[in-house]
């Protein structure tokens, strides 16, 4: 068993390759965390994104501008690559699988937090059908219509783009009321969501498909009643 000392030598590793922007290191460690039994969802959570957390503040204190991010998300990138083929899938207790739509609004090219959210749900056994960054607007309800997703996930990392996603919520509830969604980004709270007319909000990555679960527990109920 590998130790806690060693455990987080990793993670603080993992984290300093993507602030350094270090491809090379971030594989490399990746490697060494699978070879060494480390959980591959603790080392993208507690490694790879806690660095990109510390990109965020860099970038904010002025100290990294656009053109260290880009290099700060390859690294990340070049990690995730390695780790996330081994993050566990929940072995799903019915044949049917939930299924999700996953996008970043349009505008916004800022993907890393929906592509963790991605690995979260792909981890828990649903399908997700993800249509990347910059996504036109209309993309999500159509997308929900052709898969029957009972969720619908749309992320927004600036306060210009938040803007659109009661936009997304309108067209999805208008088509069909009994889709959930799930809205999530750095600049969006609780009540920003609730206000926006979601069904959830989770802050992080972790949390999102907890929420998820809630979402179509409260959805299931309504229809029961
Ligand atoms: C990396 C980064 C970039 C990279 C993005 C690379 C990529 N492939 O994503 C690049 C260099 C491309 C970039 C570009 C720009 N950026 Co930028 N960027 C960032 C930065 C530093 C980090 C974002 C990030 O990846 N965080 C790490 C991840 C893990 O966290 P996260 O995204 O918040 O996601 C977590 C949660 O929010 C949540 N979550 C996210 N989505 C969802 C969805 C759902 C459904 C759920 C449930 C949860 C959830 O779970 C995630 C995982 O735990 C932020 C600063 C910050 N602190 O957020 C600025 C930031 C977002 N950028 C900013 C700006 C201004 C820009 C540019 C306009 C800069 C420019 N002058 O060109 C462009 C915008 C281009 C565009 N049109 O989108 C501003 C936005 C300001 C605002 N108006 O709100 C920020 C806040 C920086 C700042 N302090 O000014 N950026």
């Amino acid at each position: 068993m590998v130790s806690k000392e060693r455990t987080q030598e990793i993670f603080k590793g993992l984290s300093q390759a993507v602030i350094s922007y270090n491809e090379e290191t971030s594989v490399e460690l990746s490697k060494q965390a699978l070879e060494e039994g480390i959980d591959p969802y603790d080392a993208v959570m507690n490694g790879l994104a806690a660095g990109m957390q510390r990109v965020g503040e860099l970038y904010a204190e002025s100290y990294y501008f656009v053109p260290e991010l880009l290099l700060c998300s390859d690294a990340l990138y070049a990690g995730l690559n390695i780790l996330q083929p081994h993050i566990k899938t929940k072995e799903k207790e019915f044949s049917t699988k939930e299924q999700i739509v996953i996008g970043v609004v349009e505008g916004d090219i800022h993907d890393i937090g929906k592509n963790l959210v991605k690995v979260m749900f792909e981890a828990a056994g649903w399908s997700v059908h993800d249509l990347g960054k910059s996504v036109k607007l209309e993309r999500f309800a159509e997308e929900q219509l052709k898969t029957n997703s009972e969720i619908v996930a749309i992320s927004a990392l600036m306060t210009t783009s938040m803007l659109a996603i009661p936009k997304v919520i309108e067209m999805v509830k208008a088509q069909n009321p009994n889709v959930g969604l799930l809205v999530g980004g750095a600049p969006i709270t609780r009540d920003i969501a609730m206000a926006y007319g979601a069904d959830g909000y989770a802050g992080d990555a972790s949390s999102a498909v907890q929420e998820a679960y809630r979402i179509l527990q409260c959805l299931r109920n309504k229809k029961n009643r």
